[in-house]
């Protein structure tokens, strides 16, 4: 199924420095929160790409329209030290009869496709009128980005701003258990690793219920805790780790604080955990990223209710500040970035009628609009859009009480039988608490479609040769 074309062979280390310099490689960073959509949406790019010469399915990226692809095909990755995205494991599973989503993933891995094409420019043309671009794509954990503000923040800090959150519903009864065992342990006294680890335990399992689909909680620190990342690499793989092994504190121990105290032991680990966890995965892996795409599931904070979007838009311009790198940006003081195209997405766009895709962009914007006006992208083009890696109903009409209303048709999740559902409408704006009521929002998910001729072209989407353009349309 791969596209293997004659006469590539991989670029050795010098190359590599040389397609850089020459523009003809970028890395692609896709990120969002665990099932914003993000090993679907990389699975369906690779094949939109691989299939690019086949058929009328990218419109609007024009370098496929215009006919300039000559090919595309997947590459050994030339950063070995991240695990390989399974492309091939990913699509079996879309493309299987029947289809089945891909199966979970945790961690940051990496997939490199050569693009060969036409090039446009009249100067490049006659030296070489076909090159090749190499894209490197890169999924990691939008969790982990919530944890860049740990950086400007003591422990004490830190602790504080868990407590104040632990102050209201639904955290207040999901934290019950941690909070009483923590009570009734005295910080002052010598550190015990058994009562370190029950209280990372409780604290962990705390943050696990938060993720729980019913209160569908986000803002979740630290972001290791709930994705420690399944990769090979020792930063990747630390489940197990006493990194791992420490909590926020509910209050602070009074009198003069032991160096072997319990308390003193949790501050040595958080500021161990930003480090050696936080500063390196800046350092290791963030700041070689070229252009970025947030993956956002709108639609599931609609369903889990007002809490539950609300941590949302939190959270969203909490990663934010990981793009934040004007001249007063944090991220730029310590590790200097070179993003300059930033994509915001709500995914899983196939879930409404396609009247209410406006409406989908327009509500994302307005929970990113704290960050965007604050200028926080300096120099860097952002955009907005709804999209679907892979589209899995069809727009159909019914007819409700005499009225012709539009609806859409798919295979809903758990059954077998397709049917003609009125999903509900995307409010323009964000509804009062109070309009939050039970069943007002109802998007359900589906099952891939069984597709006839899946080897024969892209996979049915939506908007990503939008997408496309707008990443990497400038490149070609
Ligand atoms: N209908 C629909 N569902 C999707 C789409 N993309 C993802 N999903 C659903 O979202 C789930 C999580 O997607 P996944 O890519 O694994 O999320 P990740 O955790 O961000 O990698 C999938 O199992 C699907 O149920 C899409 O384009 N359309
Ligand atoms: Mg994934």
């Amino acid at each position: 199924m791969n596209k293997w074309l004659p006469n590539f062979s991989p670029p050795k280390n010098f190359e590599e420095r040389v397609n850089r310099s020459l523009d003809r490689q970028v890395k692609l960073a896709v990120t969002g929160l665990s099932r914003s959509g993000k090993t679907v949406f990389i699975t369906s790019l690779v094949h939109q790409l691989l299939h690019g010469l086949e058929g009328v399915h990218l419109p609007f990226f024009q370098m496929v329209s215009s006919s300039r692809l000559r090919g595309a095909k997947i590459m050994p990755q030339p950063d070995i030290h991240i695990p390989s995205f399974r492309y091939d494991r990913a699509i079996e599973q879309l493309c299987g009869d029947p289809p089945t989503w891909p199966q979970r993933t945790n961690g940051i891995s990496e997939i490199r496709l050569a693009i060969r094409y036409l090039t446009n420019n009249p100067v490049i043309k006659r030296v070489s009128p076909i090159n090749t671009l190499y894209v490197d794509i890169v999924d990691y954990p939008g969790e982990w980005l919530l944890d860049l503000p740990l950086l400007e923040l003591t422990y004490e800090q830190w602790s504080e701003q868990i407590t104040r959150l632990c102050e209201t519903e639904p955290r207040l009864s999901l934290s019950q258990e941690w909070r009483t065992y923590f009570n009734s342990l005295d910080l002052n006294n010598e550190v015990n690793e058994k009562v370190l680890r029950k209280l990372s335990k409780l604290y962990t399992e705390f943050l696990y219920h938060c993720k729980e689909p019913q209160y569908g909680l986000n803002l979740l620190q630290p972001g290791r805790f709930i994705m420690p990342g399944d990769g090979l690499s020792n930063t990747d793989n630390l489940r197990t780790s006493p990194l791992l092994e420490f909590c926020p504190m509910l209050a602070i121990p009074k009198g003069t604080i032991k160096d072997n105290s319990l308390y003193a032991e949790m501050k040595r680990r958080y500021d161990s955990y930003k480090e050696h966890v936080v500063k390196k995965f800046y350092q290791e892996y963030f700041v070689s990223f070229d252009r970025q795409i947030v993956l956002v599931d709108v639609l599931n904070t609609f369903n889990s209710g007002y809490n539950s979007f609300i941590d949302m838009r939190d959270s969203l311009n909490m990663i934010l500040k990981s793009f934040n790198y004007g001249k007063t940006g944090l991220i730029n003081k310590l590790f200097g970035l070179k993003i300059d195209k930033i994509l915001f997405a709500a995914t899983k766009a196939d879930h409404i009628t396609p009247s209410q895709l406006p409406n989908l962009e327009h509500f994302l914007q307005q929970m990113l609009a704290a960050s965007n006006n604050n200028a926080t992208f300096e120099g860097v083009y952002t955009d907005t859009l709804a999209l679907s890696a892979v589209k899995c109903t069809q727009a159909a009409y019914t007819n409700f009480q005499g009225q012709r209303i539009s609806c859409i048709k798919g295979v809903p999740i758990n059954t077998d039988k397709p049917v003609a559902l009125f999903p509900g409408e995307v409010p323009l704006e964000v509804p009062m608490p109070e309009e939050w009521v039970d069943g007002r929002f109802n998007f359900i998910e589906f099952k891939p479609p069984r597709l006839a001729n899946v080897h024969g072209g892209g996979l049915p989407h939506i908007r990503l040769d939008r997408v496309l353009e707008f990443l990497l349309g400038d490149k070609f």
